[in-house]
């Protein structure tokens, strides 16, 4: 088996403006900050994207964090391994606790290298065989109004999963109109954990709409509440901020807590663990989708490939480069047509960066 080792290190700081504020319940989303981190060995260059946030509305680890982490213990640590595999990473980083987003854009960008190293896609690595991945678009809204013209825009747009961000306050009369209107479209409705607390006669309102799932209703701690949830309602529960580790995919498998999970490479730690998890939740027959994080184009790229595998069985939070951004980071933008994305086929992501963009977002940067 063939050895190397990361000859050299380049982490970049970005910030970039979002064409549209992203409003939630949970937080008001006008730009956006990451990590681009990039390892090289001979003449070749992996990617990765860390996807924590500014601060920590959504989960504990921020980018100001993750470059700490990244630059102090992370980096001296990957300087001194030696590779057969990406999985060796695991290792290499065991006496580091927590700071799974920060390790998932490193092991990232290990996988890159490693594909392009063998000339082949990610995606084939990971044991994946699909090439044209379902998309789908996240629909935030303050009136009526905008919701039913952000729907029709993305059916404009191609999108034919569209998760619609719900609260306790959501005008139910809206909703069941706007998935009315549109019998072919899947609509998930994402809760953020805004149903804690609620009064059972709304939250049953929410199971005759027609959602094909409903996201997160309660905390992410709230195991019981989400098992109880699961077997009242008809509309699948699905659990994305509770799904923090495979030992929590498994946990949501064991106690039926959910129907669904809601996959976010970085939280659980990178791609290797998200394969496993998507390993377990197929021999379970449990549903299984990728979830987005705002992000840019090296990160889709990477949840592209996993999304390849066959246990990830609805489509994901995949939304064209355009969507979020002006100009995204990457050469190849990653477009919708009749609601797939696909997978470039090149070696590693298929992606590369757009040197010039970049550089233009960037703030900060290190190199060892
Ligand atoms: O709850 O899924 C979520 C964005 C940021 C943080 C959390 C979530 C989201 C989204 C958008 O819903 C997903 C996307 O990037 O398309
Ligand atoms: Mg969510």
């Amino acid at each position: 088996m063939e050895l190397f080792k990361i000859e050299h290190v380049k982490m970049r700081k970005i910030i970039v403006p979002l064409k549209n504020p992203f409003q939630t319940k949970l937080q008001h989303v006008q730009e956006r900050e990451a990590i681009i981190v990039e390892l090289s060995t001979g003449d070749q260059t992996g990617l990765g994207e860390c996807v924590a946030f500014t601060t920590p509305w959504y989960t504990e680890e921020t980018i100001k964090m993750a470059w700490f982490v990244m630059k102090h213990y992370l980096i001296p640590e990957l300087l001194k391994a030696t590779f057969t595999h990406p999985d060796d990473l695991t290792n290499y980083f065991s006496h580091i606790k927590g700071n799974r987003m920060a390790k998932a854009a490193i092991e990232q960008a290990l996988w890159d290298l490693y594909a392009k190293r063998q000339q082949r896609p990610l995606y084939e690595m990971l044991g994946g065989s699909r090439t044209a991945i379902d998309a789908g678009v996240v629909v935030t809204w303050q009136t009526v109004e905008e919701l039913k013209q952000k729907v029709d825009r993305a059916v404009e747009d191609g999108y034919t999963r569209v998760k619609i961000k719900v609260s306790p306050q959501s005008d139910i009369e809206a909703l069941t109109e706007v998935v009315q209107k549109y019998p072919d479209l899947l609509f998930f409705a994402d809760a953020n954990s805004t149903f804690t607390s609620c009064p059972p006669v709304i939250l049953e309102r929410f199971d005759t709409i027609g959602f094909r799932l409903f996201e997160q209703p309660f905390r992410e701690d709230d195991w019981l509440d989400h098992q109880r949830l699961t077997e009242q309602f008809t509309t699948p529960i699905a659990l994305d901020e509770s799904i923090r580790s495979y030992a929590d995919a498994k946990r949501l498998v064991r106690m039926h807590a959910a129907d669904c999970i809601v996959l976010k490479p970085g939280r659980v730690g990178g791609t290797s663990r998200s394969a496993n998890v998507i390993r377990f939740a197929k021999e379970h027959e449990v549903d299984v989708w990728l979830g987005g994080m705002i992000e840019f184009g090296i990160s889709k790229a990477h949840n592209l490939a996993l999304a390849s595998l066959e246990g990830v069985t609805l489509p994901g939070d995949f939304s064209a480069s355009n969507h979020f951004w002006e100009q995204d980071i990457i050469r190849e933008p990653l477009t919708v047509a009749e609601g797939k994305m696909h997978i470039i086929e090149a070696p590693g992501i298929g992606v590369t960066l757009n040197e010039d963009v970049l550089r233009s977002y960037e703030y900060k940067r290190f190199e060892s």
